[in-house]
């Protein structure tokens, strides 16, 4: 996402009053080493009431929050300031651009794309996959479908001609074969600029991909268990890590994980958004389009613009 300039120059100028703030108040503080200056950062974990946090020169600080700021979280934008034995206290939270949130629980914030992974097999559903969009678009999370295994796939034709109804709707698909080595780069290259998350049903082949972008994962996972003293734990820890083609990915098995937390009516109609121009033209406000007359969601139907597949989810989604 590029800013203008003048959206860059506004983030600076605030960047630059908060480090002046943080300054003024670690002055004011005797457990900070006086003679750091306030840094910005990225959290790249959090434990218990500790955040191991990347400084802009990639060093990884332990460090503990006021009391004052909201609990932060992988892929939190931070300023901190060193202390005497190389800790860190963190000062001030970024406004966060968007959060991923599993039965109100804070998981990640700040995430360019969820990737839903699907597979040939086991076979991608439709339902499934709607099901996962609605809980993406009901927290405003923006969308990208991976197709893994297609190597497996005896019709690629019918494969693409599936996944074209969510390209029509706005969501990019990628095709992979993570073990054909199938558009591995191309992958690398749309993830490139990006702080992703992996989501996806088991054995669509989440951890192979995850191995094949990031070949040194589990050095990095000793080496930020020794910085955060935290042993094995930290694999289960939700957790930033850099995809050395370029981009991020926060990860942990209890974000791959996916609950469809008990959904109102209006949040599954919320996730369905291409039938959102068709709502206001509905005869009735209350309208659930179902089988009232004059439904601008039906009309949209019959004109295909409203794929069937998709009206047919929404219909065994609503109660
Ligand atoms: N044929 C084929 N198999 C693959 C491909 N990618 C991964 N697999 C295999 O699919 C199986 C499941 O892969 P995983 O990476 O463990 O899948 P996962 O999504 O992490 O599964 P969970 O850990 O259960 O959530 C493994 O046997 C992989 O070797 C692929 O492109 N083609
Ligand atoms: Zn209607």
């Amino acid at each position: 996402m590029s800013l203008t300039r003048r959206q860059k120059w506004r983030l600076e100028k605030i960047q630059a009053e908060r480090i002046a703030r943080a300054n003024k108040v670690a002055d004011n503080s005797q457990d900070l080493n006086t003679d750091a200056k306030a840094q910005t950062g990225l959290v790249i974990t959090r434990y218990g009431q500790h955040l191991l946090v990347e400084s802009n020169s990639g060093n990884l600080v332990q460090c503990t929050a006021r009391r004052n700021i909201d609990l932060s979280v992988a892929g939190d934008q931070v300023i901190f300031q060193a202390t005497d034995n190389n800790k860190g206290i963190v000062t001030a939270l970024f406004k966060r651009d968007n959060t991923l949130k599993r039965s109100k629980k804070l998981i990640a914030t700040n995430i360019d794309e969820l990737c839903l992974i699907v597979a040939i097999e086991p076979h991608y559903q439709f339902d499934l996959i709607d099901r996962y969009l609605i809980v993406a678009e009901n927290q405003n999370l923006p969308i990208r479908l991976i197709v893994n295994k297609i190597e497996l796939s005896s019709n690629i034709k019918q494969v693409k001609i599936d996944f074209a109804m969510y390209e029509a709707i706005g969501y990019p698909v990628s095709y992979l074969s993570v073990k054909a080595q199938t558009g591995i780069n191309t992958l690398k290259a749309q993830l490139n600029d990006k702080t992703q998350i992996f989501l996806g049903q088991s054995g669509v082949g989440k951890s192979s991909l995850i191995n094949e972008l990031i070949p040194e994962l589990n050095l990095r996972v000793n080496q930020i268990s020794t910085k955060s003293k935290l042993g094995k734990h930290t694999t289960t820890n939700t957790t930033l890590y850099h995809i050395p083609s370029g981009g991020d990915l926060i990860d942990s098995p209890g974000v791959r994980e996916f609950h469809l937390d008990n959904l109102s009516n209006k949040e599954i109609l919320n996730g369905f958004k291409e039938f959102k121009p068709f709502i206001n033209q509905c005869k009735f406000r209350n309208c659930a389009h179902i089988n009232e007359p004059n439904c601008g969601v039906k009309n949209a139907l019959e004109t295909d613009d409203i794929h069937p597949k998709r009206y047919a989810s929404y219909l065994a989604l609503i109660t």
